[in-house]
């Protein structure tokens, strides 16, 4: 896509992110391929849980057991609208299944991401930078409805100096809160997130998974060696087959490959 069209195309995604810190971008993982994509998905998270259980939870990047669902993480668009807020050197920070059964139950539990979520060590303090700093991506497999758990958002609190889990906000994370919404949105679409907007999951009352991998963009300076699985290892010839542009994202959890994309 030409740059001038790129930029055209996006500037209302941008503009929504700024306003309301979220948007959805649809069509990111095409429609003939999307089912393919959530099988390996679905299918993988045995075998991710299995591995770990045998050989130590931060022993293997997620990201290595679903590299047909890799592919699609350097979309242009998507990475086009991450790098106007985020500048223009990111980073993958964290990569996690987020699979909700068919009767999922749930209270709320509403907090920014990292790096702004107070209940981590690794969190910025209050009040936060007007900065943007982090960026959440919900990759939809299934259909986000309001029927099957589409994340529970609340337009414009990326700007509010308070949080959910802020001890002397007094707002509370288990409480529905004004403003909020559910994100909707076809399978192959993906929503947009300034990390520190307001967000829960929501319970899915549907016969139904709903089925989405959570992926955290983070500008090129934020440490990201916080210790846990998103740390984790991507093996060599695994990370290998990445395409270069996914490779960039990943490439500080390579597994005896030297840097080389970002040097
Ligand atoms: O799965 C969801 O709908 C929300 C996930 C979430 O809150 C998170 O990954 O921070």
């Amino acid at each position: 896509m030409a740059t001038d069209n790129l930029s055209e195309t996006i500037n209302p995604y941008v503009t929504q992110m700024r306003e309301e810190g979220w948007c959805v971008l649809e069509n990111v993982i095409p429609a003939d391929v999307v089912d393919s994509v959530r099988e390996e998905v679905e299918t993988s998270e045995a075998d991710y849980s299995q591995f770990s259980k045998d050989n130590g939870r931060w022993e293997r990047n997620v990201i290595s057991f679903m590299p047909r669902f890799a592919e699609h993480l350097a979309n242009e668009q998507l990475l086009a609208v991450i790098r106007e807020l985020l500048g223009p050197q990111v980073r993958i920070s964290q990569t996690e299944y987020k699979i909700r059964p068919p009767h999922y139950q749930l209270v709320r539990a509403y907090h920014s991401d990292f790096p702004y979520d107070l209940n981590q060590k690794w969190h910025i303090t209050q009040p936060f930078p007007t900065a943007v700093i982090g960026i959440t991506t919900l990759w939809m497999l299934t259909d986000f409805t309001t029927e099957n758990g589409g994340t529970w958002i609340v337009p414009k609190s990326h700007i509010d100096l308070r949080n959910p889990r802020g001890k002397e906000d007094g707002i509370g994370d288990r409480n529905p809160l004004e403003g909020e919404m559910q994100a909707v949105g076809s399978a192959g679409s993906v929503l947009i997130m300034d990390s520190r907007i307001w967000h829960s999951n929501a319970e899915n009352p549907s016969d139904g998974r709903r089925t989405a991998v959570v992926v955290r963009y983070a500008p090129w300076w934020l440490n990201l060696e916080l210790f846990g699985v998103n740390t984790a290892k991507i093996p060599g010839e695994t990370f290998d087959k990445f395409p270069d542009d996914v490779k960039l994202l990943y490439e500080h959890r390579a597994e005896d490959r030297e840097p080389a994309l970002w040097v």
